[in-house]
């Protein structure tokens, strides 16, 4: 079984009556209520597993102490040759065993994602801290502890399957929720706005940013000359542009992003009264990202970087958890912003509308399959559920109609909705019939409504099926926008000026690697003039790095806007939300050779693994050292395997034999070297010290508390100080100065 193959007792199921929310009370059960005896379920919900898993276990296929046969059962005895008329002689046409297998072969891959083809997802749950039948009928939040299974995907958006994970990008954050009122799908990104107010844009947008046509380059990268020519003549992209340029481009995990709906939403209660909402994931991990030397380097040596990163996690029991936050605002709230609450270019300032918490998810258990899970999922905006409705944001419009829409090329046919891991827990019925890959079997000869030959089944739910809310908004059919969408950076520049120093000089340096990328000098210069209404300080300094004067503003579409509500929002910065992990997954890398001190690389490893970090001795080679105590420690990666920019933190070891020999590597100064650069925490033990003093890095606790000096004998008590430096993620006093 799944448990027993993962090691884990609990991977299965959500671990009952957990929970991160102080004060919560203890769930005892799982509260999906499917029929009992549904085709999906094949019975109720069990106490405390995830609905989802019995369905897909149908389908699970596990060939131990089986023979080989045919797709058709036909046990195949010889899986190494083909049949030959004489055994120098032709291949015969008569080998049905070698054109099934190799016909099955050329069709093996489907189309990848037009967009967000490269992801990565995991099973879980959503747990509701409290019903919210105040706000919303929607199944999840029904009941106070109910647990809804989820599936989510995470995504770079631009390059294709095998691109790497660590390119400057936003983040897909997919989630499917299999409620038992029906699917729904929560499409969101790892960014709260978006590059464009209108679906027509979208298309343009994309083949803007994907490898230029003509010779299939950039891969994964928005820095060339059609991406910024689209976005500097399209002044609405400049507040994502800001979100792109920043750290938020660059994730240290999928696990430490935040999730955000974007648009708009309407949650509708049962008594059809409904309010505006907008979705925010928060991670417990904290909000941490990557540096751009870091990046770039760790998509050469592992670009499975963030794949690896999630997968690991939940394979040790460390199950990534996001709280679920609700931005809850009326329409008379709305209409006195002085942005436009259906312009996804804008975001609602948290000081206007605070989070209303109302609960958590935890992905606990990896795909079995990645092509029949991952990559076979098709998650889409038009998918709700009753008290989920829709806003009139015109780009949410594109999207309701483009999901399903793509997943018909991409999935072969309109029956994707069958595909077990698309398949709602809640039961499906209805007339629909035939089509490419139908799997159900329907019975009886009524495919038809109104009949009366089937009783009138399936009947239509009546008061209990999905009401869309009656937006009440007659007006004139016409091409055009509302008048806020014509203002187009006060928000940018609240981004920008709500971010730390370090912050901001990253989004500085963001744009002008991407813009020094850029051959048209033209597209540069209109670049940097739309900059100039952003911050005279972010074009000042982008110009700089470009050697090019500041130009002239570009022209507003709009002279004179609402003033903006607020000019600093706090929850805007990536510090707002540092985590309550502490070091929990945290790669950490000891440097061995023979002859390293024993004694305090294990009290270190005993620290570091008890607090939840996890750690790996790193030679020159892997294999065993012998250490100065006869005893052996083994190195499960070496420098040439895992280079220093792949871990979060450094061990120099003691032991002078030792450190003789790291000197003597020629790949020691530049794994000691990149974590300093990368603004990383040092620890030197004893003669360790030398190996810093060789890269030129001095330790000086007043400046940069993330490089530690110690002897091997205190090296308990040096531990926590090294635990506490490393859950600060960075040192990036190191960077300013
Ligand atoms: Fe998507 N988007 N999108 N998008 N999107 C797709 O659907 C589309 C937008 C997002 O892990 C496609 O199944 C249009 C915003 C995610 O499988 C496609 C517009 C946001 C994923 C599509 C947008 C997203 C997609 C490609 C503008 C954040 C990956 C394959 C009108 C709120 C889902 C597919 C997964 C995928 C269309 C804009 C998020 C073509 C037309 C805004 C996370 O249907």
């Amino acid at each position: 079984t799944k448990n027993l193959e993962h090691g884990h007792d609990n991977a299965l199921a959500p671990p009952i009556g957990e929970s991160s929310k102080p004060g919560f009370d203890k769930v005892t059960a799982s509260t999906i209520t499917e029929q009992p005896g549904t085709a999906k379920t094949g019975g109720p919900a069990q106490i405390g597993i995830n609905a989802n898993i019995a369905p897909l276990d149908q389908f699970k296929v596990d060939p131990s102490g089986q023979r080989l046969t045919t797709n058709q059962g036909v046990p195949v005895g010889d899986n190494q040759n083909t049949l030959k008329a004489g055994l120098r002689g032709p291949s015969l046409l008569e080998d049905f065993i070698l054109r099934e297998k190799i016909t099955h072969f050329d069709h093996e891959r489907i189309p990848e994602r037009v967009v967000h083809a490269r992801g990565s997802a995991a099973h879980g749950y959503f747990e509701a801290y409290d019903a919210l039948d105040k706000y919303t009928c929607a199944a999840p939040f029904s009941e106070k502890g109910k647990t809804t299974p989820v599936f989510v995907r995470f995504s770079t958006v631009a390059g294709e399957r095998g691109s790497k994970d660590t390119a400057r990008d936003a983040r897909g954050f997919a989630v499917k929720f299999y409620t038992d009122e029906g699917n729904w799908d929560l499409v969101g990104n790892n960014i709260p706005v978006f590059f464009i107010q209108d679906a027509m844009k979208f298309p343009d947008l994309v083949h803007a940013v994907k490898p230029e046509p003509h010779h299939g380059m950039p891969q994964a990268a928005s820095a060339h000359d059609t991406f910024w020519d689209f976005v500097s003549l399209m002044p609405e992209s400049t507040h994502m542009l800001m979100w792109v340029m920043s750290d938020r481009g660059i994730p240290r995990s999928y696990r430490m992003m935040q999730g955000f709906g974007v648009h708009t939403f309407r949650l509708v209660n049962n008594l059809g009264q409904s309010v505006f909402c907008k979705f925010h994931w928060k991670p417990l991990q904290g909000t941490h990202s990557l540096v751009w030397d870091e990046a770039v380097k760790i998509s050469g040596a592992d670009p499975d970087y963030h794949r690896r990163d999630l997968w690991e996690a939940i394979e040790s029991g460390e199950f990534p958890e996001w709280e679920l936050g609700l931005q809850i605002f009326t329409e008379d709230q709305a209409d006195s912003f002085s942005f436009d609450v259906l312009d996804s270019t804008k975001l609602i300032p948290e000081e206007l509308i605070p989070l209303t918490p109302v609960g958590r998810m935890v992905l606990n258990r990896n795909p079995d399959n990645f092509f029949a899970e991952t990559e076979q999922v098709a998650f889409c905006t038009a998918h709700v559920i009753p008290g989920i409705n829709f806003s009139n944001d015109p780009l949410l419009a594109g999207r309701i109609h483009s999901y399903s829409d793509t997943q018909i090329t991409r999935l072969g046919g309109p029956n994707f909705h069958e595909i077990p891991i698309n398949a709602p827990v809640a039961a499906v019925q209805n007339n629909q019939r035939d089509g490419l890959h139908r799997q159900a079997v329907h019975r009886g000869r009524v495919a038809y409504e109104p009949n009366s030959l089937a009783g009138g089944c399936p009947f239509q739910a009546g008061t209990e099926g999905f009401v869309s809310f009656p937006d009440s908004n007659a007006q004139d059919k016409v091409r055009g926008k509302p008048e806020k969408f014509a203002e187009h950076y006060a928000q940018a520049t609240l981004f920008y000026n709500s971010q730390t120093a370090v912050e901001q000089a990253h989004i500085v340096d963001g744009f002008r690697f991407e813009l020094s990328k850029v051959a048209v000098p033209a597209i540069r210069e209109r670049m940097l003039s739309s900059l100039v209404n952003v911050s005279g300080d972010l074009a000042e300094r982008v110009a700089a790095g470009l050697g090019m004067q500041v130009p002239e503003a570009m022209p507003k579409a709009m002279d004179n806007p609402q003033a903006p509500e607020i000019t600093e929002s706090r929850a805007l910065s990536l510090t707002a939300l540092p985590g309550l992990c502490g070091v929990r997954t945290r790669q950490i890398a000891v440097l061995v050779e023979e002859g390293v001190i024993h004694a305090s690389l294990a009290s270190l490893h005993s620290a570091l693994v008890h607090a939840g970090a996890v750690v790996h001795f790193i030679g020159p080679r892997v294999g065993n050292f012998a250490t100065d105590s006869g005893a052996m420690v083994e190195a499960d990666k070496s420098m040439e395997n895992a280079p220093g920019f792949l871990f979060d933190a450094l061990i120099l070891p003691d032991g002078n034999p030792a450190v003789q020999a790291l000197v003597d590597n020629p790949e020691t100064m530049e794994f000691v070297k990149d974590h300093f650069l990368h603004c990383k925490t040092i620890l030197a033990l004893g003669d360790g010290h030398r190996l810093l003093e060789m890269a030129g890095i001095e330790a000086d606790a007043e400046k940069d508390p993330g490089i530690l000096l110690a002897q091997s004998a205190d090296a308990n008590a040096i531990a926590p100080r090294f635990i506490d430096a490393v859950a600060a993620h960075r040192h990036s006093s190191r960077e300013a100065g």
